[in-house]
């Protein structure tokens, strides 16, 4: 199983969600789409009062036929097709797609960590994994608590 964590807090955020999956479909099969969930922007400390809005996430699992980095790279294609560009780390975006989890492989790539590193610190992230991958979940929540130990 692959999990995508979708992200959008600008513009039209539930068109911003159905584009990317209608993309993300050109080069995967999506098989299950997770509850949408709105929370407030996590931001860095300082940010601009202006970066204050709230988010849509989604979590979508698909299967796909190649390597993480190249999905990496085909999701940043989807980021770019969507009007996003350089941008400030953590700033208000279209459409953020992070690679949560990528069939059980620990990557550690200078531009690729799987599974995401947040993952555990995110409720609008760790939520909808239990909703559409419990046993994903389960294994997420004992590795972080191995690594805290
Ligand atoms: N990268 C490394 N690992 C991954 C991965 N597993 N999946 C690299 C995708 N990309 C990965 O990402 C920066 C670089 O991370 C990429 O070039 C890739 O090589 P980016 O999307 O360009 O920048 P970013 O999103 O601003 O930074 P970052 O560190 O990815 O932030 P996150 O973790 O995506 O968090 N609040 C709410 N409520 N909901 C949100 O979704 N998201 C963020 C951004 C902040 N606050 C939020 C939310
Ligand atoms: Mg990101």
């Amino acid at each position: 199983m692959i999990l995508i964590g979708v992200g959008t807090n600008l513009g039209y955020r539930e068109k911003n969600l159905l584009d990317a999956i209608r993309l993300i479909m050109e080069f995967s099969t999506i098989h299950h789409c997770s509850k949408v969930v709105e929370t407030d922007a996590l931001l860095p400390e300082n940010a601009p009062q202006d970066w204050d809005m709230p988010y849509l996430n989604q979590v979508i699992s698909i299967s796909y036929n190649n390597t993480a980095l190249t999905l990496l790279s085909d999701l940043q294609s989807v980021e770019k097709k969507l009007g996003r560009g350089p941008h400030a780390r953590w700033s208000p975006r279209v459409i953020d797609l992070d690679i949560l989890w990528f069939m059980g492989q620990v990557i550690d790539y200078p531009q690729l960590k799987v599974p995401h590193p947040q993952i555990m610190k995110r409720p609008f992230v760790y939520e909808p994994i239990k909703e559409l991958a419990p046993e994903i979940y389960l294994q997420l929540a004992l590795q972080e608590e191995a690594s805290l130990t």
